[in-house]
């Protein structure tokens, strides 16, 4: 190893192995019925809710440990508005034939349409941004590296503390995304990469059966 500072890794639990297993099957079991929710209640949900799984996202491992990520939490009913217009004129287009035939049909056992009225409705939109260039320090302007790569476990890790937080999600795409950057006031060295809806399920919300059909495990592994 070099000879750059360390220190003891000891944030692990001593656990058997049948310990280890319940562990595993119990996160699988847990993690498996969050669930993409496109119906949500406008009932509002503590700040520190979306704080901490801000702060589990920024745990991510990331490219360089850059931490190429900026999280805009958009909470303002104006801000919320202005979106969801900006969202629905892009997939209105998409829906009317922009997308293609192929993925129109691929999209069709979810019944999405252009109605994007959970913009407005959710009490959080985090609007997630990765960055071309920053490095670790406040202000720095290094190139960054991996950056979709680490936004993505980035995301990844917010969607589970949401979860974990009982709150509904929905990795939101419009497609394209440039206007987010124009609201949020971001920097054109940041992307959009997606939006995170966040808040409670509408009383009566459902989800469509097809997001339930997941792939078994001898389809998704292979063992060598
Ligand atoms: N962005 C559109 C279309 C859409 C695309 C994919 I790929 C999805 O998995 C779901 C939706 C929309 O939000 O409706």
């Amino acid at each position: 190893m070099s000879d750059v500072p360390h220190i003891p890794y000891t944030a692990l639990p001593a656990l058997t192995d049948d310990e280890r297993i319940a562990r595993a099957t119990a996160f699988r079991d847990e993690i498996s019925t969050r669930r993409s929710c496109r119906m949500f209640a406008d009932t509002p949900v503590p700040r520190a809710v979306i704080e901490n799984a801000i702060l589990a996202a920024g745990s991510a491992p990331s490219g360089a440990n850059h931490q190429p990520w900026h999280f805009a939490v958009v909470e303002s009913a104006a801000l919320k508005h202005r979106i969801r217009l900006e969202a629905e004129a892009e997939e209105a287009a998409f829906y009317a034939g922009k997308a293609g035939q192929e993925w129109l049909e691929a999209l069709a056992p979810l019944g999405t349409d252009s109605d994007k009225s959970f913009l407005e409705l959710a009490p959080y939109l985090i609007v997630v941004f990765g960055q071309r260039r920053g490095g670790i320090e406040p202000g720095a302007d290094r190139k960054n590296y991996y950056v979709t790569e680490s936004v993505g476990i980035a995301c990844g890790f917010m969607l589970a503390a949401l979860h974990a937080a009982g709150l509904a999600t929905l990795t939101h795409t419009p497609s394209p995304m440039g206007f987010l950057r124009d609201i949020c006031g971001r920097p054109s060295s940041e992307t959009p990469l997606m939006v995170i809806v966040a808040g409670l399920p509408a009383g009566d919300a459902t989800i469509p059966a097809y997001a339930t059909r997941k792939k078994p495990l001898e389809q998704i592994s292979s063992w060598l």
